[in-house]
């Protein structure tokens, strides 16, 4: 045989073996056959096969952890906003096509087959998605990660638009099971609720607190296999499921009132129900309180248990172990590792104390002071009376340690504590969680400095050392190569694909940036994946797009400080502008909006009801004869993010300055060669830097001049009373211009701006996003040379990805090395 051959025939071979495996699967794991089996089914049954391929090396690099004894690190967060599976672990594996030509020779659409699989939609928005990216990066680059969170039975909700209002319906995505996890009976860990702490003094007269009559859940282990992209290692995510416990069992079917004791298994159960869907806000709800705590014990526990294999003094966790806490929502990680340590350990305090903070790191990501969690005292006397005891003593601790580096400030302790001593008190989570770590960061440049001289001052002038930026980033193997295909072709082509493994590589691209052949396939390329979306506005909406029009976008969660409110009143100047001149010259647009609003958040949701009012008056009328369209997406998700960056020429990132921590669509737009018409906010700030200041549209006011303006006395109404097209878009919302049917259903948003304040001061920016829309439609006109830009962004973009910014938390705040994983490590277990 030749050598083309041999080549051929090992082909044949993977594709006879991925034949194979698929079609046991559906036969022995899934009971069905050809004839019988569902789409769905045969996602499944191709799910299963690509965890085969995963299951080795899972074994391996959990081995290899295990051997090597290196320092681990343990990421908790609330949410992990994982989007599908099946695609990246393909393109991670490196066999997307194998299996998609296996697939496709039995007559299969493999397409069809990969849009099977739900979202895992465990996580509102940025933050889990971060979580996500991390994952990904930290699996690449062979770092010994865990991800540990909560196996919701319901994600996010779904969000229909039922007559221009969003409509939320449960997101029950494990009915239909989920092939990627593996359950973990065996690891289950007794999570404590309620009960009263008593004292008593061991033999050698030592104080002993025991927690006792308290009400206990099971935590059970759920698996996930986290794949790195062309390594052999594959990370675990492990979320945590509530089981109600024998004990409980016992004691209620005991009393002989089954159905109460059914009620109250299910009622033990319901922790892991449901994701608060909050983006960005707290809802101080019991049940959530509890959710928080359920994670963090069972986590921590899990945590020392896998210490305890290999060590026996506890001294030596921090070397072994970090822990960082993705925002507040973790911390009572904290109090519950000094409970164990102390409690059930037998570690003396300042040992206990100097463990804790040497293991645990916190990520803040908000100012928003509505975001900053703060639970009730008495909470924690009911739910969490021993936490309660050690809370305070830390608290006690601390506030010496205050007065004593500042005897001079007596208003200080009260402002630092961790007890807020107001009418109702209540424990300050970012202030446990500060005093209990002994790295704080931020997720961009600016917000860090907002953090350390404005929300955290105090802190920052006590602790300087502990403060630090980790500015975000994203992984380019989902949000490029994964759900840009064309475009990574495009760019493998010219430049190589090294850019998956470094995305600085990218750089490159700056050479050909004017190169009329590739600036003409760039182009071809971005009209291509508009006319995807064209095809999806069409299927969903029922709304026929110009795929030439400028694709003008911003999804994102509903937010008043994001400020899709800004992005209507321009939209509907423009309107007024093409009503007063039908025949002036204008660029044609296409307005794209997507995002969920909280349920609660009423002036969110009415966002939404404006958005699609104004869309159904210019999409119809006769004198705009659509040259601008306004298209609402429903349930914006992980895959509907897929499919919108790629297709987008403008990125709208119009924060009001001061307020986005970071935002991570902006880098994940730029990256798919969309230009930002932004404010100088969050990450924008280092986007602009990376790609320069005449390849981006900034317009409005610094974090520093809203501040100032603030404190001078802000008065919209002087934005109303001085700029004409203003006042005027403004009082056809008040009047009922775009829902004659209720004149006044939108006056509450015009009320905010105008009678309470306009908080987030969009009248004051208006004028200059407005003035720098101008500028963004006189560049679209010259297409060669919006391709240059958009292609100088993408080239900026290498900062951007979450292998830097995971690097960096790696050196920086967990002193962990990569691992390198040995292939067959588990070779002699198996045989
Ligand atoms: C986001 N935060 C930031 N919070 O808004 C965004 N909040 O600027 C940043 O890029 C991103 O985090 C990653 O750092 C959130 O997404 C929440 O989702 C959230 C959830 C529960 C409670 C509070």
């Amino acid at each position: 045989m030749t050598e083309e051959q041999i080549g051929i025939n090992e082909e044949l071979d993977k594709q006879m073996l991925i034949i194979k495996s698929f079609l046991e699967h559906l036969e022995y794991t899934l009971g069905k056959d050809k004839y019988s089996a569902t789409a769905y089914d045969r996602f499944n049954a191709l799910a299963y096969a690509v965890r085969d391929h995963l299951v080795e090396r899972w074994l391996d690099t959990q081995q290899a952890y295990y051997n090597s004894d290196n320092k681990r690190v343990y990421y908790i967060s609330m949410e992990f906003l994982m989007g599908r599976t099946l695609s990246n672990s393909l393109i991670n594996l490196g066999v997307w096509e194998d299996f998609k030509d296996a697939i496709t020779s039995l007559g299969n659409d493999f397409e069809q087959i990969v849009n099977e699989e739900q979202d895992a939609g465990l996580g509102n928005g940025g933050l889990g998605r971060l979580a996500a990216c991390f994952l990904d990066s930290m699996a690449t680059m062979s770092i010994p990660a865990y991800g540990y969170g909560i196996r919701y039975e319901y994600g996010i909700f779904r969000q229909h638009i039922a007559d221009g209002a969003q409509v939320e319906i449960p997101d029950n995505w494990l009915r239909y099971r989920n092939p990627w996890e593996l359950d973990r009976q065996e690891h289950l860990h007794t999570v404590k609720f309620y009960g009263r702490v008593i004292s008593t003094f061991d033999q050698n007269g030592k104080l002993v607190r025991e927690w006792v009559d308290t009400d206990d859940v099971m935590a059970m282990a759920y698996d996930t296999p986290i794949p790195g992209y062309q390594t052999h290692s594959v990370n675990t995510l492990r979320l945590w499921s509530a089981k109600s416990s024998r004990e409980f069992d016992l004691k209620f079917f005991n009393e002989g009132n089954y159905i109460r004791a059914v009620e109250k298994k299910m009622q033990s159960e319901t922790i892991s129900k449901v994701l608060y869907p909050a983006d960005n806000v707290v809802e101080g709800k019991e049940l959530r309180f509890k959710q928080e705590y359920f994670l963090a014990s069972a986590t921590v526990h899990d945590v020392i248990y896998r210490f305890k294999k290999k060590h026996q003094d506890m001294r030596l966790l921090p070397e072994k172990v970090a822990i960082q806490l993705n925002d507040t929502h973790p911390t009572l990680a904290i109090p519950e590792l000094m409970r164990v340590l102390i409690d059930e350990e037998g570690v003396d305090w300042e040992d206990a104390w100097e463990i804790t903070r040497k293991t645990f790191a916190y990520t803040n990501h908000t100012i928003l002071p509505e975001a900053l969690e703060q639970w009730p005292v008495w909470f924690f006397e009911q739910i969490l009376p021993r936490h309660l005891q050690i809370v305070y003593e830390i608290n006690e601790r601390f506030l010496k340690e205050i007065r004593e580096q500042f005897p001079d400030e007596p208003e200080r302790p009260a402002r630092m504590s961790i007890v807020e001593e107001h009418w109702e008190r209540k424990i300050r989570m970012a202030h446990l969680a500060i005093v209990g770590s002994h790295s704080v960061n931020g997720v961009a440049a600016l917000h860090t400095e907002i953090l350390k001289n404005e929300l955290f001052r105090d802190f920052y002038e006590m602790y300087p050392e502990r403060f630090n930026n980790k500015t975000n980033g994203i992984t380019q193997r989902r949000w490029l190569k994964m759900s840009n295909p064309a475009l990574s072709a495009l760019i493998d082509e010219y430049i190589g694909g090294g850019w998956t493994r470094n995305l600085y590589e990218l750089e490159k691209l700056r050479a050909i940036a004017a190169d009329p052949e590739f600036v003409g396939r760039w182009q071809q390329v971005k009209r291509g994946n508009k006319e995807l979306l064209c095809h999806y506005i069409k299927q969903h909406n029922d709304l026929d797009v110009d795929p030439d029009s400028l694709f003008d976008v911003q999804v994102k969660r509903l937010h008043e400080y994001k400020r899709q409110l800004l992005n209507v009143l321009h939209i509907i100047t423009l309107f007024n502008r093409i009503k007063d001149n039908p025949a002036a010259e204008v660029v044609p647009r296409t307005f794209i909006f997507a995002g969920k609003a909280a349920p609660a958040y009423a002036a969110a949701k009415l966002i939404i009801r404006l958005i699609n009012a104004v869309a159904a008056v210019v999409n119809h009328d006769p004198d705009v004869a659509g040259r601008i369209k306004v298209v609402f997406l429903a349930n914006y998700g992980v895959s509907l993010a897929e499919k919108i960056f790629p297709a987008s020429d403008l990125s709208e990132q119009i924060s009001t300055a001061g307020t986005e921590a970071s935002g991570t669509g902006n880098m994940k737009f730029a990256l798919n060669g969309a230009l930002t018409i932004g404010t100088l906010d969050g990450a924008n700030i280092e986007i602009m830097e990376e790609v320069g200041r005449d390849n981006i549209f900034i317009f409005g006011m610094t974090a520093a001049e809203v501040s100032q303006l603030r404190a001078r006395g802000y008065n919209p109404r002087e934005y109303y009373n001085g700029n004409r097209e203003l006042k005027r878009v403004l009082d056809m919302i008040a009047s009922g211009f775009f829902s004659p049917w209720a004149p006044e259903l939108f006056t509450p948003l015009t009320d905010s701006l105008l009678n309470l304040g306009d908080h987030y001061m969009l009248l004051a920016d208006y004028a200059s996003y407005v003035a720098c829309h101008e500028k963004v439609a006189e560049l679209f006109k010259k297409p060669e040379e919006w391709a240059r830009r958009a292609i100088l962004n993408c080239a900026g973009m290498g900062k951007f990805s979450s292998d830097r910014t995971i690097d960096q938390y790696a050196r920086e705040i967990w002193g962990i090395k990569p691992v390198d994983i040995l292939p067959g490590a588990v070779e002699l277990q198996r045989h």
